[in-house]
């Protein structure tokens, strides 16, 4: 297949304080020295590198003692808003290089607003061991990483961190794959609001080429703009050890590489997360690595030949 070439803006976001410890403002760093600008080069894409965002803490926005760093992370959100929508509206697909998974608020918040200008839904493939759903009144950690789904979907209110008539996503609309580790709470919301949810037991039953087959047609029916949202510990700790959340059981190196090309066969996807790569607890590059060639696979690199087979 025709690899289309595409202009792609990189944007680094180096937060680490949505997360609890510290590590993930490298991660951008890290990406680069992976290499994830020379090899979108190679694959015949025009990037645009417009280096790493840079805040201070909103001095209007209230300290809260369970969204911890709420200043800095109102910040990060409103900035990388404006960064991403610019990106889209130029026509540009704006790749983010994380940092922390709090990230996302914003990011996901700017493809919004540009989806609803052009009138037509944004989706979100979320690829996490968590589904990041906890609001400031659930989360057990208070920290905001865990927080970015019920923001961008307007169920995690503290502050006007962005314009409330701003636009959301509609849950129904948010696919979550990789999920195994929910909080209690998490659960119900999840279920309340109808979020999709394919969790590592569906991806051991149905396969990842029937998950991704039914998630692209859907899109596909809609007409819809697709956020690719991938925290590490998608990933097995076991090939992406860089990560401060491990948990077991994660989607493998093969699994990982189909999600990408199959992604990259639809042609949706309009923006992408690299998230919560914590540099400091990497294995030499590993995790930075594997990040740096599943966006290669989502660009159109084909890693593994594939025979033809029956429709
Ligand atoms: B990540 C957690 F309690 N749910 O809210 C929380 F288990 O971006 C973890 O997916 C959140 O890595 C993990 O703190 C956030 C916890
Ligand atoms: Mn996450
Ligand atoms: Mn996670
Ligand atoms: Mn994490």
């Amino acid at each position: 297949m025709e690899v289309q070439s595409r202009s792609v803006t990189l944007i680094g976001v180096p937060v680490e304080e949505g997360s609890g410890r510290r590590g993930a403002a490298m991660g951008p760093a890290a990406l680069r020295i992976a290499g994830v600008d020379q090899t979108l080069i190679d694959l015949g894409h025009d990037v645009r590198d417009e280096g790493d965002i840079l805040v201070v803490p909103a001095r209007d926005l209230p300290n809260h003692p369970k969204a911890h760093n709420l200043r800095l992370i109102g910040a990060y959100t409103r900035a990388l808003e404006a960064s991403t929508y610019d990106a889209a509206a130029a026509g540009r697909f704006p790749l983010i290089l994380g940092g922390d998974h709090s990230l996302s608020m914003g990011s996901v918040s700017g493809m919004a607003r540009y989806a609803a200008e052009k009138g037509r839904p944004l989706f979100v493939l979320w690829l996490d061991a968590h589904s990041d759903f906890n609001s400031p009144a659930t989360s057990p950690s208070g920290n905001m990483h865990g927080m970015p789904v019920a923001f961008f979907c307007g169920q995690a209110e503290v502050a006007e961190i962005l314009p409330r008539d701003r636009p959301l996503v509609d849950p129904r609309n948010v696919f979550q794959v990789g999920i195994r580790s929910v909080d209690p709470s998490e659960r119900v919301e999840i279920q309340k609001h109808g979020i999709n949810v394919f969790d590592m037991r569906s991806i051991d039953e149905q396969g990842i080429a029937a998950t991704m087959r039914h998630i692209v047609s859907t899109i596909e029916k809609a007409n819809g703009l697709l956020h690719v949202s991938l925290d590490v510990d998608f990933l097995d700790p076991d090939i992406a050890p860089g990560v401060g959340t491990t948990v077991p059981g994660g989607a493998t190196f093969r699994e990982a590489h189909l999600v990408m090309e199959m992604l990259s066969d639809s042609g949706l996807v309009s923006s992408l997360d690299l998230v919560e790569l914590n540099p400091f607890l990497d294995d030499r590059g590993k995790s930075a690595r594997v990040l740096v060639e599943l966006t290669a696979s989502l660009f159109g690199r084909r890693i593994f030949d594939r025979p033809t087979r029956a429709a």
